[in-house]
């Protein structure tokens, strides 16, 4: 793949849920040599540091989880996310999965005012389809999808710069669903592809049409990889692990093939929670899918044309 310029940015945002950790997870991809392992892939790679939260004054609501801190990230992160895609390719370091709800508001509003649709790739157990109205748990990681597309019961969050349209959104490795979700989803025009489909078919009969829609019409990329969307036998450093996710391999291939394809534009890595790492095997095993991503291969062979 042609060299890229890669911008680091790390999100150390843990207000997406009660349990503490994420905001570890920059620096634990730093440790497990992210910058060094792009690099080699013949890359520039700069590394912004560290975001932090906008202050605001938005009050707490009873049954949501740190809502003015959530905020607070969404307003910042849109706005690093709009400066840093127009460095090069960001990949944004989490953090919880909250941290979506303002990178892929930030890198839509810049395909926007390049007349160029903007796409969603999500890799992940769960929908994140909750909205302020929906969750029953209250914790704000679950929503970033409903908010991105548009959905309404955002009261409070900053008015979306530009709207990812559900139907260019994607989601592979679901099984856990809330109904809610389930419902709101429904007829909008969002992939949503369970792990019994990846079973039944191979995740790359999955994505090989989404990646030629998004081809087709000149789209820009954007992929958010939760570490749950990876079975917790390989990756437990995650707090809301569900068995029967997807296998080293199969998260490789997707990876493998969104670099064939030449489309990624941006990158989220989610909900990483290096205190609950073996030895930091989930942080090194995010950096290796990364490096797929980004044109790691054994064999230096022509890229294969997947789509
Ligand atoms: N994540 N649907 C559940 C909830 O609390 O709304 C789980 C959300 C998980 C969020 O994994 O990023
Ligand atoms: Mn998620
Ligand atoms: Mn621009
Ligand atoms: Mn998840």
């Amino acid at each position: 793949m042609q060299s890229q310029n890669i911008v680091l940015v790390g999100a150390p945002l843990d207000c997406g849920k009660a349990r503490k950790g994420c905001l570890m997870g920059p620096d634990a991809y730093r440790t497990a040599g992210i910058a060094r392992a792009l690099t080699a892939l013949g890359h520039s790679v700069s590394d912004l540091g560290n975001v932090a939260p906008d202050a605001n004054d938005i009050p707490e609501r009873d049954g949501l989880v740190n809502l003015s801190e959530t905020i607070g990230w969404t307003t910042a992160l849109m706005r690093t996310a709009q400066e840093a895609i127009q460095q090069g390719l960001p990949i944004f370091m989490g953090g919880d999965h909250a941290l979506s709800l303002g990178t892929v508001p930030g890198v839509a509003a810049h395909a926007a005012e390049q007349n160029r649709p903007q796409f969603v790739l999500w890799l992940d157990a769960h929908s994140d389809f909750n909205t302020l109205e929906t969750t029953a748990s209250g914790n704000l990681h679950g929503t970033p999808l409903a908010y991105a597309t548009g959905q309404s019961g955002f009261d409070g969050f900053p008015a979306l710069p530009a709207i990812v349209p559900p139907s260019q959104t994607c989601i592979i490795g679901l099984r856990s669903v809330d109904l809610p979700e389930r419902e709101l989803m429904a007829g909008t025009g969002v992939r949503g592809y369970d792990m019994r489909a990846i079973d039944e078919s191979g995740v790359a009969a999955l994505l090989k049409p989404f990646l030629a829609d998004v081809a087709k019409v000149g789209g820009a990329l954007h992929v958010s990889l939760d570490v749950d969307f990876i079975d917790p036998a390989y990756a437990p450093a995650v707090g809301t692990t569900v068995p029967g996710g997807a296998t080293v391999r199969e998260a490789h291939l997707v990876m493998e093939m969104l670099c064939d394809s030449g489309l990624m534009t941006s990158l989220d890595l989610v909900e990483l929670n290096p205190m609950l790492d073996e030895r930091g095997r989930t942080a090194q095993l995010m950096v290796d899918l990364a490096a797929s991503a980004l044109g790691r291969r054994i064999f230096d062979r022509p890229t294969p044309r997947m789509i």
